[in-house]
């Protein structure tokens, strides 16, 4: 099965996501949409059952404190010549970078460290871009409403290839534990 870790985004999020997927289109550039938001703090590809049990039982140990995030700009990945992914960030990055190299630490041995990590929530894969100046204009002027929201759960979950494209689904959750 294919798994991926990631942070579960609140409904009143998801609402404003959906506005910014409405924000970033445009007639200069084709995208493909995501439906399912998240933030990814680890992608774990390919994962036989065997491996399962021990990954779980490795993620059931990450302790962490709950923290805040905040809805940030939107960005690109790898940069703005080579539009391939679109995302809205979040601050700060600190606490989610904490606890994407604590999951990183406890299942080193099962699955390789990430060195690059960069929090973000992907709106849109690019598919081309007609118009490079004209789109990244159109994203420069997309204004992010700040809205902050809570992190006291990360999730595994299976990705299921279909074509119409990826199906999500939550496998385990991991609570931290409540706050004093
Ligand atoms: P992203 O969209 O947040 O960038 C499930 O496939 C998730 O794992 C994707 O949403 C993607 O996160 C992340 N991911 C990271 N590396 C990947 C890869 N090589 N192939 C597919 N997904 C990957």
């Amino acid at each position: 099965m294919r798994l991926f870790i990631s942070i579960p985004l609140p409904e009143e999020l998801l609402t404003h996501l959906k506005e910014l997927q409405i924000l970033i289109n445009d007639e200069s550039a084709r995208l493909r949409f995501v439906n399912d938001f998240h933030l990814t703090l680890k992608f774990l590809g390919e994962v036989g059952n065997d491996k399962l049990a021990p990954l779980k039982e490795k993620l059931s140990l990450v302790s962490f404190t709950p923290f805040d995030l905040q809805l940030d700009a939107v960005g690109v990945f790898p940069d703005t010549d080579h539009l391939r992914v679109i995302w809205a960030g979040v601050t700060p990055h600190q606490p989610v970078v904490e606890l994407q190299q604590q999951i990183d630490a406890a299942l080193s041995g099962l699955f390789p460290k990430d060195d690059r990590f960069h929090p973000h929530i992907t709106l849109a894969r690019v598919a081309f871009v007609k118009d490079k100046v004209r789109y990244n204009d159109v994203l420069k002027n997309v204004t992010v409403n700040k809205l902050s929201f809570p992190v006291n759960r990360f999730d595994l979950m299976e990705s299921t290839l279909t074509p119409g494209g990826p199906v999500y689904g939550t496998l385990f959750s991991f609570q931290a534990p409540k706050a004093l």
